[in-house]
């Protein structure tokens, strides 16, 4: 196997077990080389703590751009999650036409919101902005909420075959090439994934655990850049990041102090021996 590079572009939430804090140590463990990029830095993750602090570092992206094209860097994938402006996408636009080499791929985790709401500080403008990086996306990896907010398709908790599709042909629609949807739950006590891959759908449905963690959908997201940046099809990464966060939530459960996020350490392993 090759040695790859992955670049991923997420924010700093210094405590809170989520986006750059996950990302970095999963997919160095999945044996990817990775270079980060900080879209803001936060003292915490903004989902249940308050009084948090933010620093978006969007002024820096075009600096740091230029200086990697004068170094002629180049990477196998670049993976988004969570930025913090709408003034960050052009910029990332930029640096994916820059540094992702001929067959690199743009991988998009539309980290905005979750339970049928944006995230804090998020609004239809933001929303509307981050569909320009659908439109390039390779892989596109949001939960039902995130399709919706991008598709203008109503949010719905209970749903058919055909809700799910049409959120698929919505991103399509945007211009992805792949479509990955977490929480799909058909069945009480199961959900899944459904993978809309090569114009052919697939879906994962797996046990859905009683009790949830703050952060899975990055844990997962990284999972899955991990195992498709070493060569897993977008069904078996989906698998494999879909079962992670089932033993990461496992792995937390009981544990009332530990609110904030997922103990996905203690599991590291199990992802590991998956994906290599
Ligand atoms: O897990 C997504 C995420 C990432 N980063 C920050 C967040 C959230 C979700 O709330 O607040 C700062």
């Amino acid at each position: 196997m090759d040695y790859k590079r992955v670049l991923t572009i997420q924010d700093i939430s210094c405590v809170g077990q989520c986006s750059m804090t996950v990302a970095l140590p999963i997919l160095s463990a999945c044996g990817l080389e990775t270079a980060i990029l900080p879209s803001a830095v936060l003292s915490t993750h903004t989902a249940g703590f308050t009084g948090f602090t933010v620093r978006d570092l969007a002024d820096d992206m075009p600096s740091i751009n230029a200086h990697w094209v004068k170094e002629n860097i180049k990477f196998d994938a670049v993976y988004t999650g969570y930025l913090g402006s709408k003034k960050q996408i052009d910029y990332v636009l930029n640096i994916c036409k820059t540094t992702l080499k001929e067959k690199g791929l743009f991988i998009v985790d539309p980290a905005l919101a979750d339970n049928g709401k944006l995230y804090y500080g998020f609004d239809d403008e933001y929303v509307n902005e981050n569909k320009k990086l659908i439109k390039f996306a390779d892989y596109v990896l949001p939960n039902i909420t995130e399709a919706c907010f991008l598709t203008g398709i109503e949010y719905k908790e209970e749903y058919d075959r055909e809700y799910i599709d049409s959120l698929v042909l919505g991103l399509k629609e945007l211009g992805a090439k792949n479509v990955i949807i977490t929480g799909v739950s058909f069945e009480k006590g199961k959900t899944g994934i459904m993978v809309y891959e090569n114009e052919k759908y697939s879906y994962y449905e797996h046990q859905k655990m009683p009790n949830s963690c703050h952060g899975t959908g990055d844990i997962y997201s990284s999972a899955f850049v991990g195992a498709l940046m070493n060569g897993k099809s977008a069904y078996e990464s989906a698998k494999i990041a879909g079962d992670y966060v089932v033993d990461c939530i496992r792995a937390t459960a009981g544990d009332k102090d530990h609110w904030y996020g997922a103990k996905f350490e203690p599991v590291l392993k199990n992802l590991i021996e998956k994906v290599r």
